[in-house]
């Protein structure tokens, strides 16, 4: 494995040093963040592979993310700050509550990965489609297991009807050859995840494009019952020819986090029937006047469609009414500390 790396093979722009000053870069080096731990991140720099603690001081929206850059100081091994992201991938955290979990930050690529075969979910599909679109990443669907159905061309057209001009891939994740068509999103300093349900081939997929000699630094992984190797942490890996690639492990759960995305570039189809509906602020839930039910019953659009984009607008809602909750109790928060600060400077002054 390479010892070290160049902030240019580590996918450096010069957007992430827009608010750095030479103060900064005296008290620290920039470094790319590998893996999240407890206790601390795993970070590739220009002094190799090494670890960092994060202070509590330290502000990132969403929590630090496998993908991040961040500024460590010198002699410490410290994080002195988070850098400017360009992207972040973050959904609302699985269970209950609304907290919004980090996936991902920096990517360049969304690898969106399912199967030909009953994992195959378009309304899955749509929902991680908004995220990456959203995100400003570019998506790629990679439909695995193509070695092990009869078409793979009849999943290969559904995916492609659910988005305007993605790219979809149908590919056998155990076969070099056959992998080697991700090849134009991995050029070097480019950073990808892959991104999907349990199973569907992440972690082979991943291995394939790490190539050999990097396999032998990743970690021995405990087998489930069923002799599986499930992934169960998010992880940034080099590969041979200099792109980088997360693994994570499958998502049961993909609740979008953005209070307002972008739905109109994954169904632009509703959207513009939409603005055809009768009435300016039309729910598209009965048929006066709506343009949109009226395609459903004509068969020009598909019920579960439009099913899953009203869906996908009460969660972005949801989330837009958090976000404000989580500002206004800030913003109180806040009050009560200047409060405090300014009491306690007029007790010193009596
Ligand atoms: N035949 C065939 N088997 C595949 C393909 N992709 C994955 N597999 C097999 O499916 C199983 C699961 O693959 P993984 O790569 O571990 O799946 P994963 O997405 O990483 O799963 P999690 O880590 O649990 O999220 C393994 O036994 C793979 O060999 C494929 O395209 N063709
Ligand atoms: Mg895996
Ligand atoms: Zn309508």
């Amino acid at each position: 494995m390479l010892s070290t790396f160049s902030l240019h093979q580590l996918g450096w722009r010069p957007e992430y040093a827009r608010h750095l000053t030479l103060d900064d870069f005296e008290a620290g080096y920039p470094a790319r963040v590998a893996a999240v731990h407890r206790g601390g991140l795993d970070v590739f720099s220009s002094r190799g592979h090494g670890t960092a603690v994060v202070p509590h001081h330290v502000n990132a929206d969403a929590g630090i993310a496998v993908g991040d850059w961040v500024l460590v100081e010198h002699e410490a091994d410290r994080v002195i700050r988070l850098l400017d992201r360009q992207s972040l991938v973050a959904r609302v955290a699985a269970g209950e509550g609304h907290r919004r979990q980090s996936i991902a930050a920096n990517l360049d690529v969304l690898f969106i990965v399912s199967s030909c075969n009953g994992d195959f979910n378009p309304s899955r599909l749509e929902r991680y489609l908004a995220l990456a679109i959203d995100a400003s990443i570019m998506p790629v669907v990679v439909l695995t297991k193509a070695d092990l159905c009869d078409d793979a061309g009849d999943y290969v057209a559904m995916a492609e009807r659910l988005a305007p001009s993605i790219a979809v891939v149908a590919l056998d994740a155990t076969d070099a050859s056959s992998v080697e068509q991700l090849a134009p999103w991995l050029a070097p300093g480019r950073t990808a995840a892959f991104v999907g349900s349990s199973g569907v081939g992440k972690s082979t997929l991943a291995n394939r494009v790490i190539g050999e000699a990097m396999q032998l630094t990743r970690d021995i992984r405990e087998d489930d019952a069923r002799g599986r190797h499930t992934t169960t942490s998010r992880e940034m890996f080099p590969t041979a020819m200099g792109a980088w690639v997360i693994d994570t492990p499958g998502m049961r759960e993909l609740r979008l986090a953005a209070p307002s995305p972008d739905l109109g570039a994954v169904f632009d189809d509703v959207e513009s029937l939409a603005s055809q509906c009768r009435f300016r602020d039309c729910r598209h839930e009965d048929d006066a006047g709506c343009a949109v039910i009226q395609a459903v019953v004509e068969g020009m659009l598909d019920a579960r469609r439009l099913d899953n984009y009203r869906k996908l607008q009460r969660e972005a809602a949801r989330a837009q009414r958090n976000q404000r909750e989580e500002r206004e109790h800030g913003r109180q928060f806040g009050a009560i500390a200047r409060r405090a600060i300014q009491a306690k400077r007029e007790r010193l002054e009596q």
